[in-house]
């Protein structure tokens, strides 16, 4: 039975003629998401484009920022809608027209398996490809891993599905899996490419690709050379070796039977603990950039100059943050001799990492070149914002802010890099409190991805976790909600998975308690209660969310 896709009135998708070629653009903001909707009118475009004798090739294309990033996320676990991604992909490869994917962004996930349906794929230089699903405890579910190594060759495959990075344009064409790179207008020049192999028969489509993998049935042993090379890197996460199967899958059974099992590996995945984890973690870092009270309408303040004030290990790896991000900084420190041995290692850690291949040469002079090293304190002055980050004594930071709020212009931002003291007694001493905030970074701070924001009570908008072992930590996680430390249960978890090594595919402490059961963890406290002594007190959220059966995160 055929399911008669409509296009929706209002559909993300729409389709224009240039001569014999049939453009088929997205426009689903904010990342041109597969969801029902567009997936709906994909199938009716090839519909429109097959049924039309008039039209000879068809140009896939998304509007906005990106080609389509991926399968819409929030889609997961809830019923599903007609018609799936992978019946979506083999409509457009079946197509008896040639269709050219025209990528620009970031071609993700189930987009990157829209491109590999399509006959040819072209890209603007800066385009970005990659099969990101294990980072959410998946596999590419829409024939990605038995189409990927078909046209890009297994080592390749496996590298991009197991650790999920993007690939550039440029490495995506020397591998095959890009036809051309477009300088200058993406769809013209990919409408010209259309017209180009318009009339060439057999269209070569990915899953009938053989080539690439004939090479590693000469090499039997790939995979378990590519397990054993990478066994420390995926330990505890069950989704690299899922992906590894079904690429192995590729190269041992024909499609229609590799199909198969990558899409019972992607159901077993999609149905366990680790991929609602990962997923459930995927959303809690971006709510965790929002600020709740915060309005729409308050703008960011700029920032284009940074002072920061002290040179050691926090001092240089906030400093770096900046270079790195090309925003000049100007480090303060009160002798020569800490000032050179911190921008000594501040060169060193650039060096370090220009050595492993992470930036060029050329970017650590750059970064460099915006570094004021001063002695002089007066030169932090006109800085949009200064980052004190000196020895965690009250009364040194008190003095440092005094000094600043006599110095710095009106409407930068102060911050402390303290990690426990009170950012309101700090900006007590300054007549711009609203001015002040807590910014506490996480050591290498040029490395760690985790930052805190600690609004102090005065703090305003437009300017914020840790002890016990597992059960009491929930307790304590629970606590910090009570009080409004924290904005959110997932901002604890991020915190943890972020700053304290906490597992991705565990969600968090917050999450784990979830999965857990907070009866159960109320029990177990309960257990440990006069162990504890008068120290311990139990959060009423917890024994409440316990009772009523609820849960921190979802
Ligand atoms: N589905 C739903 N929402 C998404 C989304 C997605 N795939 N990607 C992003 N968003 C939302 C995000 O939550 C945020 O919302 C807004 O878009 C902007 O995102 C069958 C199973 C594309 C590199 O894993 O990596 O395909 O917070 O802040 O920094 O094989 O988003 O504004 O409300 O991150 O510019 C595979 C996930 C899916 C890619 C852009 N794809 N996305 O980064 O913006 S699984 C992915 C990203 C799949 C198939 C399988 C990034 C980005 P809000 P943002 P950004």
């Amino acid at each position: 039975m055929t399911d008669v896709i409509d296009k929706p009135a209002t559909s993300p998708i729409s389709t224009s003629r240039h001569g014999d070629v049939l453009i088929v653009k997205s426009n689903n903001p904010p990342v041109n998401a597969l969801g029902a909707a567009v997936r709906q009118g994909l199938v009716a475009a090839i519909e429109e484009a097959e049924s039309d004798e008039g039209v000879k090739a068809v140009v896939i294309a998304c509007e906005g920022q990106t080609f389509f990033a991926g399968a819409d996320i929030t889609e997961f676990g809830k019923p599903p809608v007609m018609p799936w991604l992978p019946t979506v992909v083999d409509t457009i490869e079946n197509c008896s027209k040639p269709v050219v994917a025209a990528i620009h962004g970031t071609a993700l996930g189930g987009g990157l398996e829209v491109a590999l349906g399509c006959h040819y794929r072209v890209a603007v230089p800066s385009a970005k490809l990659g099969v990101p699903e294990v980072k959410l405890g998946l596999l590419p579910g829409a024939g990605g891993t038995q189409r990927l190594p078909r046209v890009a060759g297994v080592p390749k495959a496996l590298e991009m599905a197991t650790t999920g990075k993007m690939i550039t344009a440029k490495e995506a064409c020397g591998v095959g899996l890009i036809d051309r790179q477009i300088e200058g207008d993406l769809i013209p020049h990919a409408v010209a490419y259309a017209e180009e192999v318009r009339d060439i028969r057999p269209l070569p489509k990915s899953s009938e690709r053989d080539e690439k993998l004939a090479e590693a049935r000469d090499n039997p042993g790939l995979f378990d050379e590519f397990r054993k090379a990478n066994g420390r890197k995926f330990r505890g996460f069950e989704a690299p070796e899922a992906n590894i199967q079904c690429i192995e899958a590729a190269v041992s059974k024909p499609f229609s039977e590799g199909v198969i099992v990558e899409r019972t590996k992607f159901m077993e995945l999609l149905g366990g603990t680790q991929a609602k984890a990962q997923q459930y973690f995927f959303f809690s870092e971006r709510k965790a950039a929002k600020i709740e009270g915060v309005g729409e309408d308050v703008k960011p303040r700029e920032i284009k100059k940074v002072g920061v004030i002290g040179a050691g290990t926090m001092g240089g790896g906030i400093s770096m943050n900046f270079l790195s991000a090309g925003i000049p900084v100007t480090i303060y420190e009160m002798n020569q001799e800490a000032l050179d041995r911190g921008t000594g290692i501040m060169r060193k850690n650039y060096e370090a990492t220009a050595a492993k291949g992470r930036v060029t040469a050329e970017q650590v002079e750059q970064a460099m070149g915006l570094l004021n090293p001063t002695l002089d304190f007066e030169v932090l002055a006109d800085c949009d914002l200064i980052i004190e980050a000196v020895f965690e004594q009250m009364e040194i930071k008190k003095d440092i802010f005094t000094r600043l709020d006599q110095i710095v212009k009106q409407g930068a931002i102060l911050a402390s890099n303290t990690s426990y003291l009170n950012i309101d007694e700090i900006a007590a001493v300054t007549s711009r409190p609203q001015d002040v905030v807590g910014l506490h970074f996480f050591s290498p701070a040029n490395v760690m991805k985790l930052l805190e924001v600690v609004r102090g009570a005065k703090t305003a908008g437009d300017v914020e976790i840790v002890q016990r072992t597992l059960y009491t930590m929930v307790n304590e996680g629970a606590k910090i909600l009570e009080e409004g430390m924290a904005q959110r249960a997932s901002d604890i978890d991020v915190v943890w998975v972020y700053g304290y090594g906490w597992p991705v595919y565990r969600g968090g402490p917050m999450f784990w308690a979830d999965t857990e059961g907070l009866q159960k963890i109320v029990d177990g406290l309960r257990a440990q209660e006069q162990r504890m002594g008068s120290d311990f007190s139990f959060s009423h959220m917890l024994l409440d969310k316990a009772e009523k059966g609820e849960k921190f995160t979802r």
